[in-house]
């Protein structure tokens, strides 16, 4: 019974998103046929049974006009990237730079961060100012740990290593 009311909750929730949408996108409104419209205004007021309900919704489907994305369509749009922190990367007068230095990526990717150096390092992102922010901060990573971090909003990003601040890089986020 708990889930079915779950279930009904997440159907309206659909419907009124749907009939939201419908106002302001007339070609797609032109695609749901006024007894389905209806048919939701009717059921909100009890006025048809949570069958004749499911079945509009049925109906919807089945015509195309709501599309189901499975959970598994939904994991891949999270798209991954991954920075090395090399070899040597705590010698400042080294080259061990950020592999890359500065990574290129679209909103909505998982940033991993990977220590391949023999030393600890940490990654604390920074504002504008070159202070510490704390938009991303990783605890010491210990040879072979890794950090996630997963950019949602455009922008540029800088961070570094606060146990070798002379390491900077950069992560840009079109
Ligand atoms: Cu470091």
């Amino acid at each position: 019974m708990k889930h079915r009311s779950i279930k009904i909750s997440i159907i309206t929730m659909i419907f009124s998103i749907l009939l939201v949408s419908l106002t302001a996108n007339e070609a797609a409104a032109e695609s749901v046929p006024e007894w389905v419209k209806n048919n939701a205004l009717w059921y909100g007021q009890g006025d048809i049974s949570e069958t004749e309900f499911l079945n509009a919704i049925k109906f919807l489907i089945e015509t195309g006009v709501i599309v189901i994305e499975s959970a598994e369509d939904v994991v891949a749009e999270i798209m991954e990237a991954e920075i090395i922190i090399p070899n040597g990367n705590s010698d400042v007068s080294g080259s061990g730079f950020y592999l890359p230095l500065n990574l290129e990526i679209s909103e909505n990717t998982k940033v991993t961060w990977v220590n391949d150096d023999s030393v600890p390092h940490n990654i604390q992102s920074q504002d504008n100012m070159g202070k510490v922010s704390d938009l991303f901060n990783s605890p010491p990573l210990q040879t072979g740990d890794r950090f996630e971090f997963t950019f949602e909003e455009s922008g540029v990003y800088n961070y570094y290593c606060s146990f070798h601040p002379w390491r900077v890089g950069v992560v840009t986020v079109k």
